[in-house]
Order: structure tokens, then sequence, then C-alpha cells
């Protein structure tokens, strides 16, 4: 008889919350933040409906490390609410946590597991033993570190049909930016030849765009499939190019052993990222206003947009507020070289 039950393991990651939400904003303008708490609950919910048996995050809940109260709140009801449903979640405290989250009920609760240490979870799901290991962020040379962390999530034995490696770090030939910028051997980064091969899947943070490593992956590698889901909106410009979204990724019995049966990458609503190079041969104010809302007005209002103006006198007319006043209401703009909530670092 075949065995036609399927373990679903959801994987999303670099969730920010908080980002660009101020709890008391002093400027009336649409705001990036309710954009990550709708695909975070996106999420959840696909959770739900799809009967998803386990679900990661990848780390970086959080925008930041300190985090005000009412935005930990807000994060906390949800998981919460979502652990009532039974689906186990594991959750990877990553930088922006400080490799650690703020403390509460959250993790008390007994279908919530964080990895704040090196350790691993093993349990019976439908009479499938699946296991997950995983760590914290590791700041500093995980490169060297790498090694030890997994020889003593090794120390654990429990035998498990399906094993699972979570974390939240670059690995070597890691991509992101527009110009393809390939993380390889800086002391934060792990080599690809040390990822351990007695893993059937490892499910990682950090790196923003979505991808697969090793790149020519294929399912006889030593290596198991490192999986990066990305994060689950635009979080800067160096991600304007890129799709959003999560996994899905679903393991099957051919008989005798568990394998991996299928990685699939679900799409989540991003809003789009325009660049706009701005030049005015008048210095008249109301002229390069005229000029630069009919340009405004010929772009996505749902956009994010950036304003590039190499020229200092124009640039001068530029305000926040004047920005404001010609954009639609629906888009953000700003100009490029201002601080701005869009210019973080990941
Ligand atoms: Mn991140």
């Amino acid at each position: 008889m075949p065995d036609l039950r399927t373990i679903k393991i959801l994987l999303f990651a670099d969730t920010h919350l908080g980002f660009d939400y101020p709890i008391r904003p002093r400027i009336e303008r649409r705001r990036r933040g309710y954009d990550f708490f709708s695909n975070f609950d996106y999420i959840l919910q696909y959770a739900i409906d799809n009967k998803i048996d386990v679900v990661v995050h990848g780390g970086d809940l959080f925008f930041r490390t300190k985090i005000p109260g009412r935005i930990v709140s807000m994060v906390y009801e949800r998981l919460l609410k979502f652990a009532e449903h039974g689906i186990p979640m594991f959750i990877v405290p990553g930088n922006h946590e400080s490799s650690r989250l703020p403390e509460s009920l959250l993790t008390q609760h007994p279908n919530i597991y964080i990895f704040s240490k090196a350790e691993t979870y093993s349990f019976n799901i439908n009479g499938v033993r699946v296991s997950l290991s995983g760590f914290p962020f590791v700041r500093h040379n995980v490169r060297d570190k790498f090694n030890s962390i997994i020889n003593k999530l090794n120390d654990d034995t429990t035998p498990a049909d399906i094993k699972l490696l979570c974390m939240h770090q670059a690995v070597e030939g890691a991509q992101v930016g527009p110009s393809n910028f390939t993380f390889r051997n800086g002391e934060d980064v792990i080599r690809i030849k040390d990822l351990p091969g007695d893993f059937d899947c490892i499910l990682s943070g950090h790196i923003h765009r979505m991808q697969i490593l090793p790149k020519n992956f294929k399912n006889t590698n030593r290596i198991p499939p490192l999986v990066y889901p990305g994060s689950i909106e635009r979080t800067s410009f160096a991600e304007k190019d890129e799709e959003k979204g999560f996994f899905k990724i679903d393991f099957c019995n051919d008989g005798e052993v568990w394998n991996l049966d299928k990685l699939e990458f679900v799409k989540l609503p991003a809003r789009p990222m325009v660049d706009l190079n701005f030049y005015c041969d008048s210095l008249n104010g109301s002229t390069i206003k005229v000029k630069l809302k009919s340009l405004l007005q010929k772009i996505d209002s749902n956009a994010i947009v950036r304003i590039n103006c190499s020229n200092e006198n124009i640039k001068k007319f530029l305000t926040s507020k004047l920005l404001r006043d010609i954009a639609p209401a629906s888009m953000n703009v700003y100009l490029k070289g201002i601080r701005n909530i869009t210019e973080q670092k990941e």
C-alpha cells in the first residue's frame, strides 16, 4: 500500500514587523507597516487553511532590536491566536532580535518553540517522526563556529524520518541586491561545503531575496537544499525587483523513506518600487512643481517612489512637504539621499 501521507512545512522569514509603523505619527501619510502585517496575517491564515503541519519563521520577526511595546503586543497576540490552532511554530531569533525575543506568555505556549540556543525538538506527526534543529543568529564569526554548533546538534541521536535545520545566517553563494552581490568568504558567511548532509532540508532567514542553494540543486546532491524564503515585503530599494513570498515544502514517502517532494514558492503582494530621475530646465518653483507632479501622475499610484536629483538648486525645492502635496496620497515618495525608512539596513 502506498503511503499517502504528506508532511507539509511552511517557511517564512524576515517579516520585519514594526517597520514604518509609528505608534504616534507626527505626519499623516501612507505607512508601509500595514503591508507587512497584512502579508504576515495572510501567511498564518494560509497555514491554517492548507493544514500545514509545521510552521518555521526563519528570524527577524521584528524590524529592529528595541521594539515599542505596542508592536510586541500586536505581534504576540497574532502568534498566540495562531498557536491555538494546534500547528507548532518554530522561531529562529534573528539579528534584529539580538538573537533573543522579548519574554512573554508567548515563550510559554506549548505550540511555540523558540531556538534560544542550539537545540533539537523531535515529535510525531501522524506517526511520522520529524525533528527540527536550530540555533539563534550568530553575530561573530559563524564561519568558524558553525561546525561545532552542528556537532552539538548531532549529539541528539533521536531517530527521525524527516530532519530539518533552521537558522538565520548568510551562506556562501547567496545573492542580494540589484548587482547580485554574492556572499563568499567573510567571517559572517557559512561555507557551502560545511552544510551538513544529514538533514533533509535547511531553512534559513536573513537573506531577503528568495533563493535555493546550491544554485544547481538536484535531489541527488550530498548537500540538502538550503531554502531562503526572503522577506515578506520589500524592505529597501535593493529589493525593488524581487518577488516576495514564502515556501510550502512537502515531504512524501516513497514506500521506504521520507523524501523532499516539492518546494513551492507562494507569492505575496509587494508594492512596486520606482526610481525617478528628475531634472528641470527652470529654477522656478512652480514650474518644478508642475513638472514633477505630471511625472508622478504617470507612475503606479500604489508605488514607493525614490526621486533622484543631482542638481542642488532644484533639490532645494523638493521638500518632503512638497512631495507629499503633489503625489497621490496612496504613493510613498521621497528624495534619494535623505534618510528615510525605506533606506534602512536589513
Ligand atoms: Mn532581515
